[in-house]
Formats: structure tokens, sequence, C-alpha cells
């Protein structure tokens, strides 16, 4: 019986490990109900009477070591464990995932580059206007249905959210002298009811060119230019007569189509070609209420929708795509602009 004492004792004194697992077998081996210590225990009452002193005197010191070995053995196995937070250090990284530059801003860094490299300098201004930026120093006369409250956000009779960035061309006209070669960016606002093809809030880009000797040419070679550097090379524009209060004359411009390059199919309804701008030699009333000489200086001046630009760039059939922010259709557009 001693000699199985001696045993358990000296098989206490060597285990080490550093796996919890094996920590707690360890103690059911030895401490458990049916454990080799319980079992020693069970036996003291027939261990004779003059040998009960010392048996019992070695059983309590074995008891002792493998309890303390125990509680030892955990701490030790927790510790090791905690120390990694419980995690496996050489694992792979989760990747940050990349995010994207939404595509009406990618469309318009696009347009303001094109436009940056023949000279043309990026203007901004206020999207809360006053009467004469947006509307009476752009030639609109009184009784015009864009001075409607049906069409524009007005915040009191002189204020309204500006319905064009042509108001912010007016401001550069007003504080600087030709030639002004200058292109605006910016949100506009009209009262209009949500559709596929239209949008309270939109996105526009102006533009203008005031010099001496600005003609009608100048601005056809300008805007193809700009359709084949936007839609590639092989593209032509048409320009059909149009009105606009502050041009005269006048036009729409059309891009030939991308899909069928002209030759017609279901999106250019088979005309061949679609409609990207407006554009026309700025009325001489509009440079004079803007402080510029119409009889030394003449100029052209043209908008277009940046989201019908993306629209007929990225194939994108519904304007509201734009505005809804879902990820399925922003994650399409990862570019480096
Ligand atoms: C369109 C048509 C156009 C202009 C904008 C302009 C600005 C000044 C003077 C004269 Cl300050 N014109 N801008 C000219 C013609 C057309 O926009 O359909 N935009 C989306």
């Amino acid at each position: 019986m001693l000699a199985k004492v001696e045993e358990l004792l000296k098989e206490v004194e060597e285990f080490s490990t550093t796996d919890l697992d094996a920590v707690e077998a360890f103690r059911i081996r030895l401490l458990g109900k049916k454990g080799g210590i319980t079992a020693l225990l069970a036996e003291f009452r027939n261990v004779p009477v003059e040998q009960k002193k010392e048996f019992g005197q070695k059983i309590n010191t074995l008891k002792k070591a493998a309890l303390e070995k125990v509680n030892a053995l955990k701490l030790a196995a927790a510790d090791a464990e905690s120390t990694n937070h419980g995690l496996d250090l050489t694992m792979s990284g989760q990747p940050f995932e990349q995010g994207a530059r939404h595509p009406l801003s990618v469309v318009r860094n696009e347009i303001i580059e094109i436009f940056n490299r023949i000279g043309f300098a990026v203007s901004e201004g206020p999207e809360i206007e006053d009467d004469w930026h947006n509307f009476t120093a752009l030639n609109f006369p009184k009784e015009h249905p864009a001075r409607d409250m049906q069409d524009t956000f007005f915040i009191d009779p002189e204020t309204a959210l500006r319905t064009h960035t042509s108001s912010v061309q007016v401001r550069v006209m007003e504080g600087s002298e030709p030639p002004i070669r200058t292109i605006s960016p910016g949100r506009v606002f009209r009262n209009e009811a949500i559709s596929a093809r239209a949008h309270c809030i939109f996105h526009q880009v102006e533009g203008l060119y005031i010099d001496k000797g600005v003609s009608f040419a100048d601005l056809k070679q300008t805007l193809l230019y700009f359709a084949k550097e936007m839609f590639g090379e092989k593209t032509k524009i048409r320009l059909r007569p149009s009105y606009f209060p502050f041009t005269e004359p006048s036009a729409e411009v059309d891009v030939s189509c991308q899909l069928c390059s002209g030759k017609g199919c279901n999106v250019c309804k088979n005309t061949g070609f679609l409609e990207i701008m407006g554009c026309g030699m700025i009325d001489p009333n509009v440079l004079e209420n803007c402080g510029i000489d119409s009889k030394v200086y003449s100029g052209f001046a043209f908008g277009m929708g940046i989201e019908r630009i993306a629209m007929l760039k990225y194939q994108v059939n519904d304007l509201r795509h734009f505005f809804e922010n879902d990820l399925r259709f922003l994650k399409q557009f990862k570019t480096a602009y």
C-alpha cells in the first residue's frame, strides 16, 4: 500500500501539460470518484493500527500534492490561452473591402478632365440662389413657366433652389473679364415627380466660353471633341435647332448611339442618335446683363445632365438607381477616378 502511495506521488510530481482537457483527465484519474487516491483513502480503514499514522500522513501529502498540481496546471493552461486571446495568430487577416466612387462622381470627374484639357476651369456657386442669378440675368421673361412654383422650389418670392448651374456662370461673368472658359458642375433642383427619367434633384455640368470672335463653329468643334473623348473616337454628333431663353441660336446635341453605332436599335428608337445636351450662342442680352459688351465679345454655352450621360455610358435604364445607394449597383463602378 505504501508502495502504491509512493508510485502515485511520483506520477503527480512528473505530470505536466498545458492542455486544459489533459489536466481534467488527470484530476479524474487520481481524485475522481473512481480515482487512484480516492481508492487508497477508502482502504485506510484496513490499514493496521500501528501503520495508520505514517500511512495517513503520506496519503494526505499525496492528496495535497495532486490538488496543487491540478490547480497549478489549470492556471498555466488558462494563462497560455489568454496570452493569444484564444486566437490563432498564424491565421491570415480579413481584408478590408475597397470602396468605390459614386458613378455620378466618376462621370462628373471625367467631364471636368475632358474640358480641363482644352483650358476650361471649374467654377462653383451657391445652391440657394436669388431671382436675378437664376432667372432675370439669363433673359427669362417674367411669365416664363420655369418661374412658376410648379417647376421651381421657392424659399421666398426672391429666393429659390437653383434650377440650373447657369446661375454660377452669371456670377463668373459678373466677376471677370473675357476671355472666360469655365465649366460649372453641381446639384440642381426642379419640382418634378420622380420617375425612371426625372428626379427633383439632379446634377449638371454647364460650360461657357466668351472671347472676341467666338463662333458657332467653335461650339460645334468643342462639342465634337467632348463627344469623342467621352464616348469614343468613332462618335458622331448632330445638332437640331431648339430654344432656350439664354441662347440664340440654340440647339439640342445628339451623339451617335453607342449600342448600334448609329444603325438604329431599340435604345435609340431606330434613330441612330441619342440626345446628350443643349447648347447655343449666348444671347447678347445675357452678356449685357452680366456687364460684358456684346458688340466686342461673343460666346457659346452648353448644359448637360450628368445622370443622362452616366445612363448612356453605363446603360443604366432607371435614373433612380443613382439616388438609392444600393451597394449591388454602386459596387459595379470601381475606377481610378
Ligand atoms: C440643357 C441645356 C443649356 C446653357 C445651358 C448657358 C449659361 C449661360 C448663358 C447661356 Cl450663363 N447659356 N447655359 C445654354 C444652353 C443650354 O442647357 O439641356 N441642360 C441640361
